[in-house]
């Protein structure tokens, strides 16, 4: 075997909050030779691309951050309790130029494939401008959902207006006055996005084919005396949000919902409407994600808000869920999104009941056997999640074997770190790890500091070649799925079963451990403490 020196210690693709952070640990904690590529023209990742109207994160914006650069959470101020994105897009600018982190990220680059080469124990990454450099280590940092999902519909080129999705909306922003609109799509991205694009657009059409239970975000200024004790609170914060289930600071309630009283759950589900936020979905009785029973006294607490809040009837049943159970689909936050349907501007055309979209038209869109006419089409129709971005780089692990033959029944992965098969790869948020169950950079700090750390271990130790074994791979195949079987998360035909785009292989995609990222850290920890258990080294 030979060693031969690679171009980098390491190659980071993508430079989203996970590829700033890795490029940060490996060149400044562990001194490397490290070279990010970036497919944007700056920083950013998710943040870059999804411009939509309305978009912002769903998590606090206090969480929602760095937490090693203990002075900037100091100093940087939130201008409201969700960051939107242009906000979080300036915060990442600002963390790449204090940390000097964009000298060593390559812009404009996509990674269009990569070999393993087995005899140097290092990869050929490929560049879309024609280059090849070699790398000891590959890491992905390429988001979770950044691979766009648009539907084949048929006829899309025959259409003689715009469209756009929203993953990858124009830098110049859409001026949507006095347009005719469709929005595709029912999601956490449509739930932001149609409220404001009903503020602006002449007449908006919404064509659903799931309805979704939304909770209100109650964004909005943040009162600056919880602003101040958090700030003196931080390391306490880092703390609980490192240990928590979900990266935030939300607790289910230790009971069950089916031993309260009708009066005692109405008043905690009241109390976390009013919170807003997540509460509802993460800081609910302990059994909902659990009984069928318990959750559909959850649920219909919330159909009763719709009923309430949608003035007509009929678009109220429209819009109330049917078929799976509350929280087994992503929670979008709203602002107005049920009050939107009752503008006289808005239309909601639902798959179940009016028909569902046959195609696009040179005019519009053909649904139910009736023409609609626009001169916008978004699709809100979200992404090949989590395995779509790495099945998009073209990697060759090793004997030229690609993702698509080592996943054809849906992902396999050691820890959602690493793949067998795949040796020096190791994937950020990757499928199988808690990751978009979590406020995501909490799940990207414990990826990069395991990596990082582990990088360092292989350094030390002269090691240049690690690979998850087949076993330890499949065992943890096995736990994944074991235990979302217990859960109601099956029923549900979301993304995170795979099940939004046709023909993907039906698995769940994310890892629901018993005690959430934070169990899954000390899970991980562990595995190192043990010399990197369950991989090979040499
Ligand atoms: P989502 O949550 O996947 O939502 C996409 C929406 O588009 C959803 O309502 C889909 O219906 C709908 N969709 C997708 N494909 C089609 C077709 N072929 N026909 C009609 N409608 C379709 O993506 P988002 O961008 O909203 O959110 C993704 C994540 O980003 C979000 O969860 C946050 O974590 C951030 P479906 O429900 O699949 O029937």
């Amino acid at each position: 075997m030979t060693t031969t020196s690679p171009d980098f210690d390491a190659v980071v693709i993508g430079a989203g909050f996970s590829g700033l952070h890795m490029l940060k640990l490996l060149r400044d904690k562990l001194g490397l030779r490290v070279r990010a590529y970036e497919e944007g023209n700056t920083v950013g990742g998710t943040w870059y691309w999804n411009r939509y109207p309305g978009a912002r994160c769903d998590s606090d914006s206090y969480i929602y951050c760095f937490t090693w650069d203990k002075q900037l959470l100091q100093e940087w101020e939130w201008s409201e309790r969700y960051p939107e994105q242009p906000e979080i897009l300036r915060y990442l600018e600002h963390v790449a130029d204090r940390h000097d982190l964009k000298r060593d990220i390559q812009f404009n680059t996509r990674v269009t494939g990569a070999e393993f080469d087995e005899e140097d124990n290092l990869w050929r990454v490929h560049l879309s401008g024609g280059e090849t450099v070699t790398a000891r280590h590959l890491i992905t940092a390429v988001g979770t959902l950044s691979a766009t999902n648009l539907p084949p519909f048929k006829g899309v080129e025959r259409f003689k207006g715009r469209w756009y999705h929203t993953s990858r909306f124009p830098q110049t922003g859409v001026d949507f006055t006095a347009k005719r609109v469709a929005v595709i799509g029912t999601g956490a991205t449509a739930v932001q996005a149609i409220p404001e694009i009903a503020q602006q657009a002449k007449h908006v059409t919404v064509f659903q084919r799931t309805a979704n239970y939304c909770v209100p975000a109650r964004n909005g200024k943040v009162d600056p005396e919880l602003v101040k004790a958090r700030k003196a609170d931080y390391d306490g914060i880092v703390k609980r949000i490192r240990e928590s289930f979900f990266g935030q600071e939300h607790y289910f309630i230790p009971k069950s919902v089916l031993e309260t009283t009708p009066e005692e759950r109405e008043r905690e589900f009241d109390r976390m409407w009013d919170a807003g936020g997540f509460a509802f979905w993460l800081a609910n009785y302990q059994d909902m994600f659990f009984s069928q029973e318990a959750n559909d006294l959850i649920a219909d607490y919330l159909k009763r808000k719709i009923r309430n809040t949608v003035k007509d009837p009929v678009v109220a049943e429209k819009l109330i869920p049917k078929g799976h159970p509350y929280g087994t689909k992503r929670q979008p936050l709203d602002t107005n999104y049920y009050e939107t349907f009752n503008k006289d501007n808005v239309l909601l055309v639902d798959a179940a009941t009016d028909g569902g979209i046959e195609e696009i038209t040179e005019k519009g869109i053909r649904a139910g056997g009736k023409d609609y006419e626009f001169d916008i089409i978004v699709f809100a129709t979200g992404f090949d999640a989590m395995t779509g971005p790495l099945k998009a780089l073209n990697l060759k692990g090793r004997g030229g074997r690609t993702l698509d033959e080592v996943w054809a029944d849906g992902p396999h992965t050691y820890l959602g770190l690493s793949i067998a098969g795949f040796p020096n790869l190791f994937t950020i948020t990757g499928p199988q790890s808690p990751s978009v169950l979590t406020n995501m950079p909490v799940a990207i700090e414990q990826h990069v500091e395991w990596i990082s750390d582990c990088i360092d271990h292989l350094r030390n130790s002269g090691s240049t070649r690690i690979e998850a074994t087949p076993d330890a791979q499949e065992q943890w195949v096995a736990h994944v799925n074991e235990i979302v079987s217990m859960t109601l998360m099956p029923k549900a035909n979301s993304w995170y079963m795979s099940a939004n785009i046709a023909g993907k292989p039906r698995a769940f995609l994310p890892y629901l451990g018993p005690e959430g990222v934070g169990g899954y850290r000390k899970k991980c920890d562990e595995i190192a403490a043990k010399g990197y258990e369950g991989f090979t080294l040499a």
